[in-house]
């Protein structure tokens, strides 16, 4: 056994398929039809979206992780941080940069709703970065998080641009919920895609691969296999379009003609109408002075704010 991971599941196990009902049941049943982006990373999912990460167009990812090389060792300096909590499993190369800029001893939280996820990655975080130990918490972050105690001070980093899948007032909650985490010392670590050219940011999710696509209409196996329904993907087209007023990015499936689908596992019948959309995901765009404004708002300061050299993403450094 691997002294130096522990996993803490805070879940209880049948929290996924009550979860799933609720949204389903409220999101399919009002107009028009959104669901929550969440329920898009069940495995294949998961694994697309790995795949999104590589394609040329979408840049979040490698601009990130080029901001990182430098943040990352600037916020060790400046934080002094022994415990790193990451909002997300850490299977990504962003978590490498950061652990290694932290340095030994560090205590790690990896905080997911997928325990194979946290399970996978604790286990080749603790092999490949010795002098770390890994807490993994199975939880879902936009519920009350409650972190086990660690060394201080502590980070909290929440990266890839996931703030954006938050509509406005879920945002303004969750930062409120992650500053109550903060103690003195601590800091918060806020990965940002940025507003650009419309064009750049609807290519980002309409690649020519069709990628993002089947990412997209992945969602309606997920209620297939969950909730019985049935669901035909091909009645559907993928669509991605760019809400100037909000400044986000919106992913939609469009009901190529009327469908009427069945959902035993809800007990609910869901029609759409021909050219119909479902909402599937927001992923909101930032400008830093809404950044600062919504931290401070959350009773947070902007310490630091890096981006990569196209300005196209940006991390944050929060203070209390
Ligand atoms: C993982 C939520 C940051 O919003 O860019 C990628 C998810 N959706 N392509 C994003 C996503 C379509 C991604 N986040």
């Amino acid at each position: 056994p691997n002294s130096r991971f522990t996993l803490t599941r805070t879940l209880p196990i049948d929290a996924t398929a009550a979860a799933l009902a609720t949204d389903v049941t409220q999101g399919l049943t009002r107009f028009p039809k959104t669901l929550p982006p969440k329920w898009f990373y069940d495995a294949r999912g998961s694994e697309l979206f790995e795949q999104i990460t590589e394609l040329p167009v979408y840049y979040p990812t490698r601009a990130e992780a080029r901001i990182l090389q430098d943040a990352a060792p600037e916020t060790a300096r400046l934080t002094g941080a022994r415990t790193l909590v990451e909002l997300g499993s850490g299977s990504s190369s962003k978590t490498r940069l950061l652990l290694t800029a932290l340095g030994t001893p560090l205590t790690y939280v990896p905080v997911d709703v997928s325990e194979s996820a946290l399970t996978e990655a604790g286990h080749a975080l603790t092999a490949e970065h010795p002098g770390v130990t890994v807490h993994a918490l199975v939880a879902d972050f936009q519920q009350r998080l409650r972190l086990p105690e660690c060394p201080e001070p502590k980070i909290l980093a929440f990266l890839g641009g996931t703030l954006g899948n938050l509509l406005p007032a879920e945002r303004h909650r969750f930062l409120a919920a992650l500053r109550a985490l903060l103690g003195p010392d601590d800091a918060l670590l806020l990965g940002t895609d940025l507003v650009k050219d419309p064009a750049t940011l609807v290519a980002a999710y309409d690649d020519p691969e069709g990628v993002t696509a089947a990412f997209n209409k992945n969602v309606l196996h997920v209620l297939n296999r969950e909730l019985g329904a049935d669901f035909d993907p091909d009645d559907f087209t993928h669509v991605a379009a760019w809400d100037s007023e909000n400044e986000w990015i919106e992913m939609r499936l469009r009901a190529r003609r009327a469908v009427a689908a069945k959902l035993p596992g809800v007990d609910l019948s869901v029609d759409f109408q021909p050219g119909e959309e479902l909402r599937t995901e927001v992923s909101a765009k930032f400008r830093r002075q809404g950044i600062r404004a919504e931290l401070a708002a959350a009773g947070m300061r902007l310490h630091r704010w890096w981006t990569d050299p196209g300005h196209r993403f940006a991390v944050s450094l929060a203070v209390p």
